[in-house]
Formats: structure tokens, sequence, C-alpha cells
């Protein structure tokens, strides 16, 4: 893709009006018991499906508790859907980044 088309899709990607629902529907996905965040097995399970979706091998029990890390700012063991937009934009970028055309 070339490199100006790929700048507006950015752009476009993280305008709050395409974002924020995106946000919006990958947690209410995630949160599987609908307690309002994403605990560690509802993070695995989650991890586990982006990796199968991305062709890479499964995240280890090592590797959910660095990304647990990672996302859990204020270290209360769960995520929060603010904590979550990390992984969302982290997420999209990584798609767009690997999108072949
Ligand atoms: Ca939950």
């Amino acid at each position: 893709m070339d490199p100006e088309k790929k700048k507006a899709l950015r752009k476009q990607i993280l305008d709050e009006k395409v974002f924020g629902p995106m946000v919006e529907k990958s947690f209410n996905d995630a949160d599987l018991d609908k307690s309002g965040y994403i605990e560690k097995n509802e993070l695995a399970i989650l991890l586990k499906s982006i990796h199968t979706s991305l062709n890479i091998p499964p995240p280890s029990n090592n590797d959910i508790d660095k990304e647990l890390k990672r996302l859990d700012k204020n270290a209360d063991g769960k995520i929060s859907k603010e904590e979550f937009r990390v992984l969302v934009r982290d997420l999209a970028l990584f798609s767009l980044d690997n999108m072949t055309n």
C-alpha cells in the first residue's frame, strides 16, 4: 500500500468516531461475564483468538501476564475500557501495517 494511503487510513482508524465504537464492540465481546472489566481469563481467551487469527503460536501464560501488566495502568489486576483502548489501537495499527494491498 502506498504510504499516503496508509497514512490516511491510519488517521481514519484512530478517528474517535470510528475508534470509539471499535473499542466499545471489542470490549463488550471480550467481557464475557459482563463485569465491566477484562479479567485475566478473558484477556487470555482474547489473546488466544487474536493469535489464532494472525496465524501465530498461542501466547504462553507468561505472555498473557506481560500483556496484562502492560495494559493495566492502575495495577488493579484487570483491564478497564479505558485501558483496553491501547490494545485495540495496537491491533488496528498492526493489522494496517500487515495489509498487503
Ligand atoms: Ca469481565
